[in-house]
């Protein structure tokens, strides 16, 4: 089935607590101030801005383990899992504008409630997938994936299992099976989440894998994998840092080596191409880490652009089918 969107909702959710500096819950702020609904008006579009969600503070926030801010990170994915799904449910493209990447937690489990058989192509220089057991940092924004996936059920702290539960977490049941992600744009994994990628057989094209095959062998590769079975929902998750830091320097773990302009914005365009974006986040646009307001507003438009161009923006123009050029006379 093509999913044809007439509507796009843009959600806002300005939330920090899955990493550790400030200012990246004044992500959606930036990437709105930088002309997004504008943007996307200019597109085919009926754009409802439902604004930012309002999350709870959670005073009283111990670790566990080393896992930072269990209680809030659980409890704003809470909320925003229910607002995702009301707006898809209610036939809108969704559009969540970060706030960290441990948001992803509560927006594509939101989508999958309404969309079950989703499949997940994840842009970013980090895999984000590690455990709370052997996560290097304890911070949750390097963990969303493997709350995920099924397969890694067994090894995380959720109700059910041997070790006390995870606080915060109990809403969430893993929904993603392995082979329905791909990751593109890897360049700093950590060895436990290296060692998951190999154990799952995860595909996944890191940036030496773009050198190799090019961008464009690397999409075609990817939503073979994803779409080649069967057609169905795309939900697309976009850290910010999957660039090289020189275009999005306004971020909190940048990596050197990153996409090109042109490699980002080519995998938004073939995403936008397969008819079947139904979701998307864009995250970890942290204003309080431009060396300068050039580096925030480059980051923030660069946010705009890959946003514009997953939902049809393109590189070589359009027009309506109605229009005509005048004749001289
Ligand atoms: N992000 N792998 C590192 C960690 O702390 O687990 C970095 C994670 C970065 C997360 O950029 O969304
Ligand atoms: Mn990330
Ligand atoms: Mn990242
Ligand atoms: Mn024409």
């Amino acid at each position: 089935q093509q999913i044809r969107a007439q509507s796009v909702a843009v959600l806002g959710a300005p939330f920090s607590r899955g990493q550790k500096r400030r200012g990246v819950e004044h992500g959606p702020k930036v990437i709105r101030d930088a002309g997004l609904i504008e943007r996307l008006s200019g597109l085919d579009y009926s754009v409802h801005d439902f604004g930012d969600l309002n999350f709870p503070h959670i005073e009283k926030d111990e670790p566990y383990m080393e896992v930072k801010f269990p209680r809030n990170v659980g409890a704003a994915n809470k909320i925003l899992s229910g607002a995702v799904s009301r707006a898809i449910g209610a036939g809108h493209t969704f559009v969540m504008l970060g706030g960290d990447h441990s948001l992803a937690i509560g927006s594509v489990s939101g989508h999958a409630q309404q969309c079950p058989d989703l499949c997940l192509v994840w842009v970013d220089a980090h895999a984000d997938i590690n455990t709370p057991v052997i996560s290097p940092s304890g911070n949750l924004h390097g963990q969303p994936v493997a709350f995920m996936l099924k397969e890694l059920q067994s090894k995380l702290p959720l109700p059910g299992c041997t070790m006390p539960s995870l606080p915060g977490f109990s809403w969430m049941k893993p929904f993603l099976s392995s082979r329905d992600l791909v990751y593109i744009g890897l360049r700093d994994v950590d060895p436990g989440e290296h060692h998951i990628l190999k154990d799952l057989g995860i595909q996944y094209f890191t940036m030496r894998d773009i050198d190799r095959l090019g961008i464009q062998r690397v999409m075609e590769a990817t939503l073979d994998h994803l779409l080649a079975r069967k057609q169905r929902p795309i939900h697309l998750s976009f850290d910010i840092d999957a660039f090289d830091p020189s275009l999005a320097p306004a971020t909190g773990t940048p990596v050197n080596g990153g996409l090109t302009y042109r490699e980002g914005i080519y995998i938004t365009e073939e995403i936008h191409n397969t008819g079947l974006l139904s979701a998307m986040d864009l995250v970890e646009v942290n204003p309080m880490l431009g060396a300068n307001p050039e580096a925030v507003e480059a980051t923030a438009s660069l946010a705009v652009d890959v946003i514009a161009s997953s939902l049809g923006q393109t590189r070589e123009g359009a027009h309506g089918s109605n229009m005509e050029i005048p004749s001289a006379k």
